[in-house]
């Protein structure tokens, strides 16, 4: 089966120039002037793109008593219609649960995806089991490990925990990832604002201040470099976490910052709208901050101290969210975004000035299959790599709305905005998934990526010293302290 793809501009994280793409069994085979042969799908006054890979998702996740409600297949059919081709979901271990169990369960659930997907693998809880399972884990090809620093009594691992954990993803060669935010003064800050019946949903936003994440960003950041780690630094919200990662970016550290389209663009004062539902709906963590905030993370993408682009799509139902009434505590935290996050980010980052189109691939695609591993597999418009693309129409327009939305969900927290970029056409290995507005996704085209570790590149800039290794002894005959 041989597809052309016409007349368009490709544009790649640093490459802008016209040519066709003959794609052959769902692989990149030639990119010239003047191709034929086979089906032609016109990308005149078009971009030709690498097809966005969305970093972090939890579909059909049991969290905060319920689960998210939507799953591989809604998931990654409302991916693609906004030009996304692929996804990494975190594996959520119960407590007590091996990692590997958990992988078998969302594999037994992601057969429905019509686009390709990744995870990563959650460290949910501590124990020998854990560390034994992390190994297999990375045979794999699941090589990131995300540890919530937040959710306390349920998902939160504390700093001993993080610190064993952070050195054996080092010697596995993995990448380490987290949560970051203080759970144990987010758990205080909730408990007294309940106490003193600030029940709403603006609260939720007061008991996770920038405060809990810059520390926690900071506090993983050392702890990662002590560990000999590289770190990546998922839903990056405020100037003090994004502070803490250009300064670790400047000294030389492997650490990435992950903004997401919401926090890009949404702002505080959604917590304050009179209606409880609207509020609600809009409750995640981290919670959306001021201007201040989104200037830091749009000038981070520009000088490229943030490096990735997300969504942290966990989408709830009006009806889930309301079992947070009366209670902000128990509003299910997260908001969808996985349609709307390539439209968003050119509409409110190409159109208006602030990233190239070359800058929008890197942010979307590109940096993050190089931080995983899977470039130029994915990522990349180059002879040989899957053809996961985007054919991006610059002057198509839409206002988004629930009603149109692939999501489940009966809401969008983006409703009634205009964008205007939207994907002509969307593929996933060369099978054309969305056909100029009409969806086509197959459910179970999608195919798991495994990822290898590799332990000479994430080493390479470690500050690990060896503690086992002879030490010089002190004048004091008190063998020296200190890494
Ligand atoms: N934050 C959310 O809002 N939802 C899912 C998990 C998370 O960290
Ligand atoms: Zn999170
Ligand atoms: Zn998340
Ligand atoms: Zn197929």
């Amino acid at each position: 089966m041989t597809t052309i793809i016409k007349n368009g501009t490709i544009v790649t994280a640093d490459l802008t120039y016209k040519a066709d793409v003959r794609i052959e069994n769902g692989v990149i085979t030639e990119i010239g002037q003047g191709l034929k042969g086979g089906t032609e799908l016109d990308a005149t006054g078009a971009y030709v793109m690498p097809g966005g890979i969305d970093p972090h998702t939890h579909l059909e996740m049991p969290f905060m008593g319920t689960y998210s409600a939507d799953d591989f297949e809604s998931g990654t059919r409302a991916a693609l219609s906004g030009g996304t081709t692929m996804v990494v979901d975190f594996v959520l271990p119960g407590q007590g649960q091996g990692l590997m169990d958990a992988a078998q369960m969302w594999h037994n659930k992601s057969g429905r995806a019509s686009c390709d997907y990744s995870y990563h693998m959650a460290v949910t809880w501590w124990g020998e089991k854990v560390w034994e399972d992390m190994a297999a884990s990375v045979k794999a090809g699941m090589t990131s490990f995300k540890h919530f620093m937040a959710y306390k009594g349920a998902l939160m691992v504390n700093d001993d925990e993080l610190f064993q954990s952070f050195r054996r993803v080092g010697d596995l060669g993995g990448l380490a990832m987290v949560h970051a935010e203080n759970g144990d003064v987010v758990a205080e800050l909730t408990a007294k604002l309940i106490a003193e019946g600030n029940v709403g949903p603006e609260a939720h936003a007061y008991s996770r201040p920038p405060q809990v994440e810059g520390e926690a960003t900071n506090r993983a950041i050392m702890i990662a470099d002590m560990a000999g780690v590289p770190l990546y630094v998922v839903h990056t919200s405020c100037e003090e976490a994004h502070e803490a990662i250009r300064r670790a970016r400047q000294a030389g550290k492997r650490v990435w910052g992950e903004p997401l389209i919401q926090h890009l663009t949404l702002d505080e004062s959604e917590y304050f709208h009179p209606d409880w539902d609207h509020a609600a709906r809009r409750v995640m963590s981290p919670p959306f901050r001021n201007k201040q905030h989104q200037d830091s993370l749009w000038a981070g993408l520009q000088s490229g101290s943030l490096s990735c682009v997300a969504t942290d799509h966990c989408a709830f139902t009006t009806e889930q969210k309301r079992f947070g009434l009366g209670n902000f505590a128990k509003i299910p935290n997260g908001t969808g975004g996985l349609e709307d996050r390539m439209p968003m980010l050119w509409t409110h980052g190409v159109a208006t000035g602030r990233l190239t189109p070359n800058e929008f691939v890197a942010v979307t695609s590109t940096n993050i299959a190089k931080i995983l591993n899977m470039y130029p597999k994915k990522g990349a418009v180059l002879v040989g790599a899957d053809a996961d693309l985007v054919v991006w129409d610059p002057e198509k327009e839409k206002t988004i709305t629930a009603s149109a939305q692939q999501s489940a969900i009966d809401y969008n927290v983006f409703e009634g905005q205009k964008v205007k970029g939207l994907p002509r056409y969307t593929m996933t290995r060369g099978h054309v998934a969305i056909n100029d507005g009409k969806v086509e996704t197959r459910e179970g085209h999608g195919k798991f990526v495994a990822r290898e570790a590799r332990p000479a590149v994430n080493r390479a800039l470690s500050q690990w010293k060896d503690l086992t290794a002879p030490r010089p002894v002190a004048r004091t005959g008190i063998p020296a302290t200190g890494v």
